[in-house]
C-alpha cells in the first residue's frame, strides 16, 4: 500500500495531495527530460505487473544487443537490490532504487540517482537509460520521469483483459511488449490477437509486439524498435 501518491488513503486525502504532488513532479520530470537530451541519453520507462518479466527483457536485451549496448539502468524496488544485480551481472551498470513503501518511482527518485557517483560515470557511456519501474500496472503510469518514451510489459499468463482492467497505464504507453510468449503453447485460452483486441479497445493503434526472454523470439524486432527511438523526443515513442 503506497503512502506516497495517496493509493492506500482515503479518497478525500488523495483529492488534496494529488494535484500539487503531480505537478511538482512534472517541473522535476521537465528538468530531468532536458538534462537527458543535453547527454544524448534514450531514457525508457519500463512497467508492468511484479513477475512480468521486466529485469529478464533487460538481461535479454544486454545480450541481444551485444557489443552494441551502452546500456544503464535503474530498478525500482521496495526492499531488495536483487534486479539491480542481475542486471549488473548482465553487463548493464545499475543502481537500485529502494522505496520502502512507495509503489512507484517518482522524478526525484530518478534524479538522486542519476547524480549518485555509482552512476553517474556508466550514465557519461550510456546511449540508454533503463528505469525498470516497481511492479504495479497502477500508479507509474502516472509519474513523469522525464522519459523519452513508456513501455508496458505484460505477460501472457496475466490472461487477455488487462488492458481494459488498467486503462490508464496501457494509454500512456509507446509499446506494450507481450512477454513469455514462448508459454503461449501451454494457454489455450490465451492468443495474441485477444490481447490485441483488448488493448485496441482502450489505445487504438498501440503496438503489441510479443517477446520471450527465453528464446529470444522478438527480441530483434525490440532493439530495432530502441534503435528506432534514438533522437526522438517524447510523445514521438510510438512507431
Ligand atoms: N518462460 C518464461 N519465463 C520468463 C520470461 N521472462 C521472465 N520469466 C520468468 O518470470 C519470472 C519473473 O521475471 P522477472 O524478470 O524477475 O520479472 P519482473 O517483472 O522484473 O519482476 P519484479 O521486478 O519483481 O516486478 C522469473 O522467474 C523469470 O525467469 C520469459 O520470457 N519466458
Ligand atoms: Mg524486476
Amino acid at each position: 500500500m503506497c503512502d506516497v501518491c495517496g493509493c492506500g488513503n482515503p479518497k478525500r486525502v488523495t483529492l488534496k495531495l494529488e494535484t500539487p504532488l503531480l505537478s511538482r513532479n512534472d517541473a522535476e520530470a521537465a528538468r530531468l527530460r532536458t538534462w537527458f537530451a543535453e547527454r544524448g541519453l534514450t531514457t525508457l520507462n519500463v512497467m508492468g505487473s511484479p513477475g512480468a518479466g521486466k529485469t529478464a527483457l533487460l538481461e535479454a536485451t544486454a545480450r541481444a544487443m551485444g557489443a552494441r549496448a551502452r546500456l544503464a539502468a535503474v530498478s525500482g524496488d521496495l526492499a531488495t537490490q536483487n534486479d539491480a544485480d542481475r542486471l549488473q551481472r548482465a553487463g548493464i551498470p545499475s543502481l537500485s532504487i529502494t522505496t520502502g513503501t512507495g509503489c512507484h518511482l517518482d522524478a526525484r527518485h530518478v534524479y538522486d540517482a542519476v547524480h549518485s557517483p555509482a552512476l553517474a560515470p556508466a550514465l557519461a557511456q550510456a546511449d540508454w537509460f533503463f528505469v525498470e519501474n516497481v511492479g504495479n500496472l497502477v500508479c507509474p503510469a502516472v509519474f513523469d520521469l522525464g522519459q523519452a518514451a513508456n513501455v508496458v510489459l505484460r505477460s501472457v499468463t496475466e490472461g487477455v483483459d488487462k488492458p481494459e482492467k488498467y486503462p490508464v497505464m496501457f494509454r500512456h504507453a509507446d509499446l506494450v511488449l507481450l512477454t513469455k510468449a514462448d508459454l503461449l503453447p501451454h494457454l489455450p485460452e490465451v492468443s495474441v490477437q485477444q490481447v490485441q483486441d483488448s488493448l485496441s479497445r482502450v489505445a487504438p493503434g498501440l503496438r503489441l509486439l510479443p517477446v520471450s526472454a527465453r528464446t529470444g523470439e522478438g527480441l530483434e524486432a525490440w532493439v530495432a524498435w530502441l534503435e528506432g527511438l534514438r533522437g526522438r523526443g517524447r510523445g514521438e515513442g510510438r512507431v
